[in-house]
Formats: structure tokens, C-alpha cells, sequence
């Protein structure tokens, strides 16, 4: 379980745009979303870094917790 804070993930279009781009790089991967904490949990294969960037390329600032 790999967790990000994305303070700029604000809405529903955000949640979708990161899902979509985690989803990019690791199809199987699980998302576990909290708008509300600003919360992205992923379930993947994918290293943290490159999940980083996926989320950091689709146009939000993830932070490591
Ligand atoms: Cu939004």
C-alpha cells in the first residue's frame, strides 16, 4: 500500500484524472480515495516514484506520508 496527500485533489474530476493515470501505468492497480483527507491509497506493483510522477504528470502535487 503506497499513500500520497494530493492537497490540489479537490473533486470528483481529480479523484477520476488520477485514477485514470495511476490506471495508466498499472492497470491492476487499486485506488482507495479520500477526497475529503486529500488522501490517494494505491494497491500496485508500481513503485512509489514512478506513481509519483503518473500523479505529478496528470497535473497534481502528491506528497509522500
Ligand atoms: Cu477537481
Amino acid at each position: 500500500m503506497i499513500e500520497f496527500k494530493v492537497s490540489d485533489m479537490t473533486c470528483g474530476h481529480c479523484a477520476s484524472t488520477i485514477t485514470q493515470a495511476v490506471k495508466e501505468l498499472d492497470a491492476g492497480a487499486k485506488l482507495d480515495i479520500s477526497l475529503a483527507e486529500h488522501r490517494v491509497r494505491v494497491d500496485s506493483k508500481a513503485t512509489r516514484e514512478d506513481l509519483l510522477h503518473a500523479i505529478s504528470q496528470a497535473g497534481y502535487t502528491p506528497e509522500a506520508v
